[in-house]
């Protein structure tokens, strides 16, 4: 799904600031139709933002149901006779929208955009409501699941996944036009031979006649071609590599005759991605990941899109000197990812599908009684619900040279032969949406090597693994000796094995001598532990420590004001954990 933007045929306007908003604790919004006028009472909220801390108010914080936005847009009088557009870059979990009175739009999963063409409900120079209903709830047929308790007090949202439930117009909202006759998708698969780069393109529009030019960094031309699809080869080409972000960019022509009906940039980093043994190889070159498992938290605005934040935790990235990132648990914002594609940083994109595992309550130990595979919890409805996932992350992020792997799941149940079933075709389908890109999952803890089922489908290991703090919590030794015997059985299978979290709360400026479990020294001896271990398995391609920063949780007796696994607080102050992994990190980048 290509991005709203500027170009010589098409214009967009965003639709970001504050929305009128109310809480409908009773569901009655749908019932009295409250997109037919203004929304009741006086609420404002900011969009991008979740809306659970904006308030100071428990209702709003917890609330569990539908809340509605609602705003005035005029339609730029320049747009007449264009193809008119209104765009969600994303709403938390799913929305319902309207037009003034008519019903534009309807998705479910909350970390992908969905669209609407409204050209038939609105004209050039009009103003007219916008009105999104915003529903929170998890089900065992969401992706993440979670299911609803009704209690004396009210309802209350279960889950499995340890980070908060923020909900809410998290991205950027957007009313733009396109010629009615335009490009409405591109794919490009690029290659290196030796000095020469290609593109392999696919255009899809309306009707007309399709052109292509590409230009590099310096918007010199350097190859074009007419055709909805084919192949461009650049001689003396740029790779993009990791740490070197070099973007050519695509422009894509829809033709009448020989006038430009509409016209799309697609950036393209020239580079290639493959598995070979137990090697990840970036442009043919073995590649170790450094890095972290993040989330988009930040305090007052939850998981809304900031660029400020954007800009700072990047910094901090290169600070610390991480050369990748996985969007652990749901797909991020696309300012992230263009962001990483600008920056050569290297991203794991993983869909929203954290929590399909009833042995774990919330990133604790602890099952509570339910099958995560069963005809009532999740089942095929559910499956067919995450291969959607599957397709819309693909869709959308599909041109990033920043994403080099595809995670379609973080820590499901992998250990039973349901299972075994239930991913086996998710595999398939993502290799066959993207033939380009590895895949894999994570692996939780407790589906060890042996007993997992569900790795023998994946073209890399990822595993989570807290040696050290869930278990021997505090016995480093012990500790290592276990972690180093699993890991050794792990690259027995010949695949590149990615630590894609281990770590350690840590209570930011708690001290011990003697290093203690939550003390700063702690985590400095617990990564250093790790480390040791990776250092002497060659299978082990990467290491992600969770997590960059300090996150908020639901309550629970396992977190102090969040998940302390940060190596960096909530508001971005380094832990001596940042600064020893600095110091690592810098070293494998630069050996001396
Ligand atoms: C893993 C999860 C992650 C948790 C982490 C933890 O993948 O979301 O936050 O453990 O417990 O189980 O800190």
């Amino acid at each position: 799904m290509l991005r709203p933007k500027d170009t010589a045929t098409r214009e967009r306007k965003s639709l970001d600031g504050l929305w009128r908003f109310a809480l409908d604790p009773e569901s009655e919004g749908r019932g009295e139709k409250w997109w037919s006028g203004a929304l009741k009472g006086a609420g404002e909220v900011a969009v991008p933002a979740s809306y659970n801390d904006l308030f100071a108010d428990a209702g709003a914080r917890e609330h569990v149901g539908d809340v509605w936005y609602q705003t005035t847009v005029r339609v730029p009088t320049g747009w007449a006779g264009k193809r008119i557009v209104l765009r969600f870059d994303a709403a938390t979990h799913r929305a319902v929208v309207w037009v003034d009175d008519a019903q534009v739009a309807e998705h479910e999963g909350g970390y992908t955009p969905f669209e609407a063409d409204i050209s038939e409900h609105v004209a050039a120079g009009d103003e007219v409501r916008v009105t999104a209903v915003v529903n929170n709830e998890l089900s065992w047929q969401s992706i993440p699941p979670g299911f609803v308790e009704e209690t004396e007090d009210g309802r209350h949202l279960q889950y499995y996944h340890d980070f908060f439930n923020y909900a809410g117009l998290h991205r950027s909202v957007w009313l733009y036009s396109t010629p009615r006759a335009y490009v409405s998708d591109v794919t490009v698969v690029t290659g290196l031979d030796g000095s020469r780069g290609s593109v392999d393109y696919r255009a899809q529009a309306t009707d007309g006649e399709i052109r292509v030019v590409l230009r590099d960094a310096d918007g010199e031309e350097v190859a074009r071609a007419d055709g909805a699809s084919g192949v461009l080869t650049v001689p003396d080409v740029h790779p993009w590599k990791p740490g070197d972000g070099y973007l050519y960019e695509l422009l894509v022509e829809l033709l009448d005759g020989t006038d430009v009906v509409d016209a799309y940039p697609v950036p393209v980093g020239m580079r290639t991605v493959e598995v070979r043994g137990t090697e990840f190889l970036i442009n043919g070159e073995p590649f170790y990941f450094t890095g972290f498992g993040r989330h988009e938290d930040i305090p007052v605005r939850g998981k809304g899109h900031d660029d400020a934040f954007l800009v700072h935790d990047m910094a901090l990235m290169k600070w610390i000197g991480a050369n990748s990132f996985r969007t652990s648990h749901y797909p991020y914002a696309e300012e992230v990812l263009d962001y990483a594609d600008r920056h050569g940083i290297v991203v794991i994109d993983e869909t929203a599908a954290v929590g399909l595992n009833t042995g774990l309550a919330g990133g604790i130990f602890g099952g509570e009684g339910y099958p995560t595979f069963s005809a009532d919890t999740v089942n095929v409805a559910t499956q067919e619900v995450h291969a959607q996932a599957i397709r819309e992350l693909l869709a959308r992020d599909k041109n990033h040279p920043s994403v080099v792997l595809w995670s379609i799941a973080n820590e499901p149940e992998s250990d039973t032969e349901a299972a075994r079933d239930y991913f086996e075709p998710l595999f398939a389908l993502t290799r066959e949406l993207d033939p380009s890109r590895p895949v894999g999952f994570v692996n939780v803890m407790l589906a060890p090597h042996g007993k997992c089922l569900v790795s023998q489908f994946a073209d890399v290991l990822m595993l989570n693994r807290y040696y050290g703090w869930y278990v021997h919590t505090g016995d480093l030794a012990a500790a290592e000796r276990a972690w180093q015997s699993e890991l050794e059985a792990w690259a027995g299978d010949g695949k590149p094995i990615i630590i894609t979290e281990y770590g350690a709360d840590t209570v930011a400026g708690l001290h011990a001598v003697v290093a203690q479990p939550w003390t700063e020294e702690y985590q400095v001896d617990y990564l250093d532990m790790n480390h040791r271990v990776f250092d002497r398995i060659d299978a082990v391609v990467g290491e992600h420590v969770w997590n960059f920063a300090d996150f908020e949780t639901k309550p629970g007796v396992f977190r102090v004001d969040g998940n302390k696994k940060g190596a960096f607080t909530r508001d971005r102050r380094p832990k001596a954990a940042a600064h020893a992994l600095r110091r690592r990190w810098r070293q494998l980048a630069e050996p001396s």
